[in-house]
């Protein structure tokens, strides 16, 4: 069996071809580079039938690890090369390649660092002897840095003394082989790399699922209060630095308890699911949006508008809902909804107003409107901010 080490050797000694080397170049021929491959194509569909087997059972069991059977691999993901000895960066680079990996190469630990920074890749293999930095501060320098994502590292040495395996390993490498190991073993070690990636990519995927989850309201799916909280503390900050316009609109159905009463509760929900299926029709920008605040009640913020453009969108909210009954299983359900609106413009400070402040003044103007015979809109007043009450209100 012909190891990169040998090859590498060979090759400087002669200008003969690589004979080692070129018989294992290619990927669908990788595999077969060795003699104790037909045992290992039987392990692998021994491994087939095993895997078969639980995932049948994982069918049944809904639990985490479910989706860890179920990962889909992809595109290989980018494989950096770092080695000072030009050769076995050559060897390595085509064998690599070959794999179906993109290939990036340094020929140091500081290049190396240089070229994640510049071009992420997520598996490395590295020599552990380098003149710059050694393998082994390498290592340390990847686990300490901040990446896109998990580095799979494999530590590739001459040396193969069980203190160099322990100290590779505790420097946060995943995998350690020999210059000696053959390119069939390389190549399989890469698509257990793959493998933890992918299992990386999908525990990220579930993580960001969680957390879409966290801010959603389930009944309507649009955003939830925390949402709100959160994007409109961020677009303050933005606004209060680099400047710009915002309004705020504070939206309750009329009459909601009574609607529950005579239809039912489920006939309630039905009217709020198509309540924010309305808003969303009625807000065509991207950065125009609508969080669902509790019960019915419901926020919608307008960038970069000013109250008389908000006034007018608070208008055709309104007659969107007004215009045409709601469909339910208990029948049609006339609906209307009272808005109140508050805006960046009506304050006297703009560095004074908070989340809060803002949201007050617009259910002081809502509180109007409700008063006022419902179905309508509220502005407030000019610099009614950070005034409050009733006298906020135009
Ligand atoms: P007003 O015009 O003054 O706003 O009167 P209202 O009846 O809409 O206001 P009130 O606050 O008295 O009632 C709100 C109702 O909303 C009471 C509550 O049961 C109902 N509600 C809150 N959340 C949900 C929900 O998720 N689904 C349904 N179906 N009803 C809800
Ligand atoms: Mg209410
Ligand atoms: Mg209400």
């Amino acid at each position: 069996m012909a190891h990169l080490r040998r090859a590498t050797r060979a090759r400087r000694r002669t200008a003969a071809p690589r004979q080692h080397l070129s018989r294992k170049i290619s990927s669908a021929d990788a595999p077969a580079a060795g003699a104790a491959l037909d045992a290992s194509a039987q392990l692998q569909e021994l491994g087939d039938d095993a895997t078969q087997d639980r995932s049948n059972k994982m069918e049944d069991d809904l639990g985490p690890t479910t989706q860890i059977m179920t990962l889909p691999f992809g595109t290989p993901p980018k494989v950096l090369l770092v080695d000072d000895d030009e050769l076995v960066v050559a060897n390595l680079k085509e064998l690599v390649a070959a794999a179906g990996f993109e290939v990036d190469t340094a020929s140091g630990g500081v290049a190396a660092l240089a070229s994640l920074q510049q071009n992420f890749s997520p598996i490395v293999i590295l020599d552990l002897k380098m003149p710059d930095m050694d393998g082994l501060a390498l290592c340390r320098a990847i686990r300490e840095g901040n990446w896109p994502g998990y580095v799979y590292m494999v530590l590739l040495t001459i040396r193969n003394a069980e203190e160099d395996i322990l100290a590779g390993l505790a420097a946060g490498a995943d995998d350690y082989m020999s210059k000696k190991t053959s390119f069939a073993q390389l190549l399989a070690r890469l698509r257990t790399g793959q493998r933890i990636l992918a299992l990386e990519h999908s525990l990220k995927e579930a993580l960001a699922e969680k957390r879409r989850l966290t801010m959603t309201d389930a009944l309507t799916g649009a955003p939830n209060r925390r949402y709100f909280q959160r994007r409109l503390t961020r677009e303050l900050e933005r606004i209060f630095r680099f400047g710009g316009e915002l309004c705020l609109l504070s939206l309750d159905i009329d009459r909601f308890k009574t609607i529950n009463d005579r239809y039912g509760h489920a006939s309630g929900d039905s009217v709020l699911r198509e309540f924010v299926r309305r808003i969303g029709q009625c807000l065509p920008r991207n950065s125009d949006w609508c969080a669902r605040m509790g019960g019915e009640e419901f926020v919608v913020v307008l960038e970069e508008t000013t109250l008389g453009g908000a006034e007018k969108v608070a208008e055709r909210l309104r007659e969107a809902i007004a215009s045409a009954p709601v469909r339910t299983r208990a029948g049609l359900i006339n609906v209307t909804v009272s808005i109140g609106v508050s805006g960046l413009e009506s304050a006297t400070d703009r560095s004074q107003i908070t989340v809060e402040s803002l949201l007050s003044l617009a259910d002081t103007c809502l509180y109007a409107s409700k008063e006022g015979g419902r179905n309508r809109v509220t502005l407030p007043h000019a610099n009614a901010l950070p005034r409050m009450g009733r006298s906020a209100v135009g």
